[in-house]
C-alpha cells in the first residue's frame, strides 16, 4: 500500500493496523479512517489495536501491562468520545523517570497525570468488582502518559482511537509506591505545572469515582477480548485531567499529595 493512500477496497482491518503502524514509525499524523469508514466501531478498533499488538511483540517488543483511556470526565469532553475504553503498554513504551520527552520519535506529544497500579495478583472478569480490583492491586505509584496521537490534532471516533492503542506514546511511573491500603485514592490529588504555572489539579475520584472502578473496569472489558490482567503488570487508569503540550524546552511536573512529584522536560 502506497504511504497515507486509501486502498482499491477500502480500508478493513489489516489495512488500518499497518497504516497506523506505519505512521507512528514515519512520525506521520493523517486523518481519522472514520471519515472514509464510518462503521469503524469500538470494537473494529479493538481488533485492529490486538493485530498491532502481536505485531508490536513480533517485533520484539514485551507485553508489561495495559492502559485505560477516557475515564475522566475532563478527558472525554476534550477529546469528544464519551465511554472509556482499554490498550496495550509494551516496554518500548516505558519511559525512565528523568528522561525527556522523546521527540524525536512522536509527533505532537501531550502529557497527563494518572494513578499508577502494579499488579500483585490476576485479575480476570467478567463480573470484577472495584474491591476485588484493589485486592489485586500490589502498589500505587504517581505517574504521567505521554500521549501521542497519529490523527492530526486528536481528532478522532471512539473507533479510531481504540484502533490508535488510546494514543500510546510514552509513560513514566514516578518515585513512591505504597501499599493501597496507605492511601485514599478517591482523594490523591494532584497539581499538573507546566514551566512553573499551576494549570490543572484533580483527585483520583476525577477517574470514575475511584481508580479501582478503572480497574475493574479494564478487567471486564479485556475479558471480552479474551484476556485477563496478569501479575506483575502495569496499569495506567487514565488521564486524571486533560493533557497539557509538552514542545522541546517546556518543563512538566506533576505533583501528587502523597505519591510524589514526576518531572517531565520536554526534551
Ligand atoms: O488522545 C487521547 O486523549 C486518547 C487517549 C486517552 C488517554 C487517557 O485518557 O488517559
Ligand atoms: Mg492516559
Amino acid at each position: 500500500m502506497a504511504k497515507g493512500t486509501r486502498p482499491e477496497a477500502g480500508w478493513d482491518i489489516e489495512s488500518v493496523a499497518a497504516e497506523l503502524l506505519a505512521c507512528e514509525d514515519e512520525r506521520r499524523e493523517r486523518e481519522p479512517f472514520t471519515d472514509e469508514w464510518p462503521e469503524l466501531d469500538l470494537d473494529t478498533g479493538y481488533a485492529i489495536q490486538d493485530l498491532n499488538l502481536q505485531k508490536r511483540l513480533d517485533r520484539g517488543e514485551k507485553l508489561v501491562g495495559v492502559k485505560l483511556g477516557l475515564t475522566s470526565r475532563a478527558k472525554q469532553q476534550r477529546m469528544g468520545v464519551h465511554f472509556p475504553f482499554v490498550a496495550w503498554l509494551t516496554d518500548a513504551m516505558i519511559l525512565p523517570i528523568g528522561d525527556p520527552v522523546p521527540q524525536s520519535t512522536l509527533i505532537h506529544p501531550r502529557i497527563e497525570p494518572e494513578i499508577v497500579f502494579v499488579m500483585g495478583d490476576r485479575l480476570e472478569g467478567p463480573g470484577v468488582t472495584a474491591a476485588q480490583a484493589m485486592a489485586a492491586v500490589e502498589s500505587v505509584w504517581g505517574g504521567a502518559e505521554v500521549i501521542d496521537s497519529r490523527y492530526r490534532n486528536f481528532r478522532f471516533k471512539a473507533g479510531d482511537v481504540s484502533a490508535d492503542n488510546a494514543s500510546s506514546g510514552a509513560f513514566v511511573t514516578g518515585p513512591v509506591g505504597l501499599p493501597p491500603t496507605d492511601l485514599d485514592l478517591a482523594l490523591e490529588a494532584v497539581l499538573v505545572e507546566v514551566n512553573g504555572e499551576i494549570v490543572d489539579s484533580a483527585t483520583g475520584a476525577a477517574v470514575q469515582g475511584h481508580p479501582g472502578e478503572a480497574l475493574a473496569l479494564a478487567a471486564n472489558d479485556l475479558a471480552r477480548r479474551g484476556h485477563a490482567i496478569e501479575p506483575g503488570w502495569i496499569v495506567l487508569t487514565g488521564g486524571m485531567t486533560d493533557a497539557v503540550f509538552a514542545p522541546p524546552g517546556s518543563s512538566v511536573a506533576m505533583h501528587f499529595t502523597n505519591l510524589g512529584s514526576v518531572f517531565i522536560n520536554g526534551g
